[in-house]
């Protein structure tokens, strides 16, 4: 189990004890998230727009380790330089005062009524040419404000009717847009790495690449994959009726895992963006357990919103909460491992993965010789098929874990 020293600087609403969230637990929240006034497509917003600077310094009270943003996060949309460089003067004031990092950037294409049709994809040459021109601009703040990864979600990269668009084109000009974004990242000395987010719908009724295996194969058709990732959301997997650890698994096999967006989603529902953990916790251990066990070393970065119902004291438990939860299923899943139990039946199938056979195995090259050992082979089946695999016990004590009874 782990031991985690308790924190005396935990804010006094919440608890003090081994689940304090601490800067080197790498917890990261967009400024939009937290940020988020609670406006939906039925209603206004209900909370006051609060300036990032305000941000920063309140999370840093509850041990975040840094925000990431849009561009128009921080700067609205058509400021003028002059503008522009005071909010970013008063920004990095606040980062060097609360010692707040920003890890990863990302550019706002899709609010804009000029991307309605769509950025990167769209069908006018000149808005796909606006698409580069407000990247590259934002690439340039994301990079001064140090960030290292850089993402990619296409929220208008899509449509509702499949006679405007041919799929391939979207593709091709998706193709395009990134070859020449890596390109203007590489010559400008930049050391970022691009992370590719997808979503298979909302807010258009079809957004291309819609799954983070479609990214994954993409990326393989780059002129720059080394530089390329993806950037997984929960919410967005779920949407497709997918186990997200299972995208997030092959994303970490591949070294593709350059960032992931954490929150809580109900199956067959809009993008709902909840408190991570908040729902599906067995999903949410799963993934815990992952990413953990994998040593992956990014940023725990949530992409989620408060309740509309909240006013601001809700939005830092929203905040607090979601790092709570990280770090009570992190523990859950070093209870995970010392259980005996659980050990045991995870050592029997360790056992099964590692005996050979016919001289050949446990992992399969092919070479001559035991590739005829093995086609002469007799297997016995019905003695093979008879010996269980004692999941369900498995799986009940790992609930049992997660419903805290062991
Ligand atoms: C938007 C979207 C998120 C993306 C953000 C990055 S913007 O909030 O819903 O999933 O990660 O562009
Ligand atoms: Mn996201
Ligand atoms: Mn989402």
């Amino acid at each position: 189990m782990s031991q985690r020293p308790t924190n005396s600087t935990s804010p006094s609403r919440y608890p003090n004890d081994r689940f304090v969230p601490r800067p080197e637990d790498h917890f990261t929240f967009g400024l939009w998230t937290v940020g988020n006034p609670g406006r939906d497509p039925f209603g206004l917003a209900v909370r006051e727009v609060m300036s990032s600077v305000k941000i920063v310094r309140e999370l840093a009270k509850l041990g975040a380790y840094g925000v990431n943003l849009h561009d128009e996060d921080l700067i609205p949309f058509g400021s003028s330089t002059a503008e522009r460089d005071k909010i970013v003067r008063d920004f990095k004031g606040a980062l060097a005062e609360t010692g707040m990092k920003v890890p990863m950037a990302t550019t706002n294409l899709f609010s804009q009524p000029v991307f309605r049709e769509g950025a990167f994809t769209s069908n006018d040459a000149a808005v796909r040419a606006l698409a580069l021109q407000k990247t590259m601009r934002s690439i340039d703040l994301g990079v001064e404000l140090g960030a290292s990864v850089y993402v990619f979600w296409g929220g208008r990269e899509g449509l509702e009717t499949n006679a405007c668009k041919d799929p391939r084109d979207a593709v091709k000009r998706f193709r395009e847009a990134i070859n020449f974004l890596c390109e203007y990242s590489r010559d400008s000395g930049y050391d970022l790495k691009f992370a590719l987010e997808a979503k298979p719908n909302e807010p258009r009724g079809d957004i291309f690449l819609p799954t983070t295996g479609h990214m994954l194969a993409f990326i393989y058709t780059l002129e720059h994959p080394e530089m390329v990732g993806v950037n997984p959301e929960v919410a967005h997997e779920q949407m497709s009726g997918l186990d997200f650890s299972h995208a997030v698994g092959q994303a970490i096999e591949a070294g593709k895992l350059f960032h992931i967006d954490l929150n809580g989603q109900k199956p067959g529902r809009y993008d709902q963006d909840l408190r991570f953990a908040s729902e599906d916790q067995k999903g949410a251990f799963f993934l815990v357990k992952l990413l953990e066990d994998s040593r992956w070393d990014g940023m725990r970065h949530f992409d989620s919103h408060p309740y509309r119902t909240e006013d601001e004291q809700g939005v830092w438990d929203f905040a607090y909460y979601s790092m709570r939860s990280y770090l009570i299923l992190k523990d859950k899943v070093a209870r995970f491992h010392a259980d005996p139990e659980i050990k045991q039946i995870l050592a029997t199938l360790e056992k099964r993965s590692t005996t050979q056979v016919a001289g050949v195995g446990p992992t399969f090259k092919y070479d001559k010789k035991s590739a005829a050992a093995l086609k002469a082979h007799t297997f016995d089946t019905t003695a093979m098929a008879s010996v269980g695999y004692e999941y369900e016990r498995l799986d009940q004590l790992t609930t049992e874990v997660l419903l805290g009874v062991r």
